[in-house]
Parts: C-alpha cells; sequence; structure tokens
C-alpha cells in the first residue's frame, strides 16, 4: 500500500495539477476517484470542502489546495523538489502558479462546456464517475452536471453572447505563447519540469489536451504542447534533478506576463473590493473583454493578499530583480497597490480543516456542491 492516498476526479483540473507533481516526484500513491458519497463522508468531513484533490497520508493526516500542497509536499520530500530553490525563480513561478489556477479556469471551463458535443460528451463521463455507488443513472447525474457546471462556471462566470468569441480566443492564444517557450526547451525553464510546468497542467492536461474539441486544436496548431503534456505526465521516468532552471530571461514570456498585468491581477483588485464591500457580484473590463456580471470570490480576495505578501517578503535585491523582470507589464503597480480586503487570511495551509456538517448543509453540497469558497477557511 502507498503512503498516500489521493481523491482525485479523472477529469479534474487541480487533480491532474496534483498528480503531474506526484508522479515526476515519484512520490507514490493510490488513487481513489470520488463518488458523491466518498465526498460527503470523507474528503469534506476531514478537509472542509468538498473539492478534490485531496490527499490522506497513512498517518491520518488530510491535506488539501494544491498551492499550499506542493510546498508541503516539497518540504515533506526533499528529492525531486519542484519549487525553485531561489526566491527570484520561486517568485515569478509562484505569480504565474496563481494566474494558471484561476484565471486560466474560466478559458478551461468554457472549452469544456460552451459547445454542445464536447460538453455532452464530459457529462456523459462525469455522469458515470459520479454516478458510482448511487441510486442515480450514469445519464441523469452526467445531464445534472452538464447543466450545473454551465451555470456556475459560464453564465455565473460572466460568459454572455457579446463576449463569447472573445473569450474563446484566449485558449488558442495561450497555445501560441506555450508554443513559443518550448521551441528549445523540453520544459518550460529548461532541461527538468519546475513548479510552472505543473501549475499550466492545470488548464493544460485535464481540459485542454483530453477535452475533444480544444485537445483536437491543440494537436493542430501546437505540436509541442501536446508532446510537452505528455512528457510531463511521464516525468516521473527521467532522472532530472540537479538540472538548472532558466531564469525567465526569455521575451517569450513577456506576452504572459502583460496578461497578468493587464488582465488578472486589476481583476483581483476589483474581486477584491467586492469582497470587501459585501458585494455578491461585480463587473469590470480585463484585458479588453468585458464581463458585466462576475461572481465575488473570497479565495481569490486571499490569492491577492498572498501574493502581495511574498512580493513584501522578498529581500531588497531579489525585489529590484523582479521589477526590473517586470517592467512594463503592470504587475508591480498592482503587487505595490493596496488590496480592499487586506484582513483575509493569506494561503498558506495544506492541512485540512476537519468539520461536522449537519444533515440539511450536507443535503444542500449533495445537490449543489461546495461554493466556490471553502466551506470553512483560515482565520
Ligand atoms: N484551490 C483548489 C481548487 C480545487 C477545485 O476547485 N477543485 C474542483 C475540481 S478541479 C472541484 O472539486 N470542484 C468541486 C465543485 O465544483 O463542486 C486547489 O488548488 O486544489
Amino acid at each position: 500500500m502507498a503512503r498516500y492516498r489521493a481523491y482525485v476526479s479523472d477529469v479534474s483540473y487541480f487533480s491532474g495539477k496534483l498528480e503531474t507533481a506526484l508522479r515526476a516526484r515519484r512520490i507514490d500513491y493510490d488513487r481513489v476517484t470520488i463518488t458523491p458519497r466518498v465526498l460527503l463522508d470523507e474528503v469534506l468531513p476531514n478537509t472542509g470542502w468538498m473539492k478534490v484533490p485531496a490527499l490522506r497520508r497513512d498517518d491520518g493526516r488530510w491535506l488539501c489546495d494544491t498551492t499550499p500542497l506542493l510546498r508541503w509536499l516539497d518540504r515533506e520530500h526533499p528529492q525531486r523538489t519542484l519549487i525553485p530553490a531561489d526566491p527570484y525563480r520561486a517568485f515569478l513561478s509562484t505569480l504565474i502558479e496563481d494566474y494558471c489556477d484561476e484565471w486560466q479556469w474560466r478559458s478551461a471551463m468554457f472549452w469544456r462546456w460552451a459547445w454542445p458535443d464536447n460538453a455532452r460528451y464530459l457529462g456523459s463521463r462525469l455522469g458515470r464517475e459520479l454516478s458510482r455507488g448511487t441510486v442515480h443513472p450514469a445519464w441523469a447525474m452526467g445531464l445534472y452536471f452538464r447543466k450545473r457546471q454551465q451555470r456556475i462556471y459560464l453564465r455565473g462566470d460572466g460568459v454572455r453572447a457579446d463576449n463569447f468569441a472573445a473569450i474563446a480566443a484566449l485558449y488558442p492564444q495561450t497555445l501560441g505563447w506555450l508554443e513559443a517557450l518550448l521551441n528549445g526547451r523540453r520544459f518550460l525553464l529548461g532541461a527538468r519540469p519546475s513548479l510552472v510546468d505543473v501549475a499550466w497542467m492545470g488548464p493544460m492536461f485535464r481540459h485542454f489536451a483530453q477535452d475533444p474539441r480544444p485537445a483536437a486544436l491543440m494537436a493542430e496548431r501546437a505540436p509541442r504542447v501536446w508532446a510537452w503534456v505528455a512528457r510531463l505526465w511521464n516525468a516521473g521516468s527521467e532522472d532530472w534533478a540537479d538540472a538548472a532552471l532558466d531564469d525567465f530571461g526569455d521575451p517569450a514570456w513577456n506576452p504572459l506576463f502583460a496578461d497578468i498585468g493587464a488582465a488578472y491581477l486589476p481583476y483581483l483588485h476589483d474581486n477584491a473590493a467586492a469582497v470587501a464591500s459585501g458585494a455578491a457580484r461585480f463587473a469590470g473590463s480585463y484585458g479588453g473583454i468585458r464581463y458585466a456580471d462576475l461572481p465575488a470570490i473570497r479565495y481569490r480576495a486571499r490569492c491577492l493578499n498572498t501574493l502581495q505578501a511574498a512580493y513584501r517578503d522578498l529581500g531588497d535585491a531579489v525585489r529590484a530583480a523582479v521589477d526590473a523582470r517586470l517592467a512594463g507589464s503592470g504587475i508591480v503597480e498592482c503587487l505595490r497597490r493596496p488590496g480592499a480586503a487586506p484582513t483575509l487570511p493569506v494561503i498558506d495551509r495544506a492541512e485540512g480543516r476537519a468539520c461536522r456538517i449537519g444533515g440539511a448543509q450536507r443535503l444542500r453540497f449533495y445537490f449543489t456542491g461546495t461554493p466556490w469558497d471553502a466551506a470553512t477557511e483560515d482565520s
């Protein structure tokens, strides 16, 4: 029996991210693909939220939330670590990880759920996965989840007829960025995988490389990205621990940094302002796309605080190097501008928060899933 048990879904963004890291690092784990009952009876009471992935160690310790979890794993298992050892690369990698986790999410959900052919296929896969051990037929579960995901992550996440084409264009643009970065490199920072590769596997693996529509586009337009996804999934078979990492000096990083500065961080600031004011929804234009109705997400207000704290904690010389590399992108200004919800806790805890959930809440979660934010939160 392996030391860890990973609770995952075969189609999940963040499960794909965690499994890529575990495999690359040769950390053994048994896979448990979730059902509603496993989520309600095991994952939720031990982690405080009903999300995958979650990790249970053989000593009974539960871990969740891939961002702090990857750091926890690097501390716990010092061989084949993924987070760059030097603070300059580590900070830029963290910035990109946050962008991949939170800003690429809409694009990945869009390409999965916006067109009926892809959405029906994914609905049927999810239906099969989630109906195991329940009285619900797979087709009904699939239909339910397709409608639920479209309600929460398309319409509920600001997708409308007037921005549909612009949102659709984001993924092909991203393919172009990664295709350029992988020109002459096996991984995004050179000869070995690191945090930025794993972060990009969130959107790129379970969604873009495996959902039929975006996968066809990837194979056609970005064969290097297509090969890199498979290489990363197989990175456990290579010996790479000592290879040096590039320093983000390649100008091919510039369009990505430009999007973080022009779209993602301004969005995080507006989101934090909405959370601070108690608003449930807000509007804004990011990267030239107008979103008339976005949800205010508490977790992402914490993301802003986490990035700003990491920036503040850099030593002066490292911060100057970061500022120089990011000059002109708008990122540094956003990192220095105070956020509107500074008292919300940073995201630094991988240990699950055990919680007791009442019958009514269990029933609500069963039908609607946990909200975007955790059921319980650090304070
Ligand atoms: N920040 C979390 C996000 C985890 C997450 O959102 N997982 C999704 C699947 S990829 C989920 O379980 N969603 C549950 C739901 O939609 O009800 C992490 O990095 O692990």
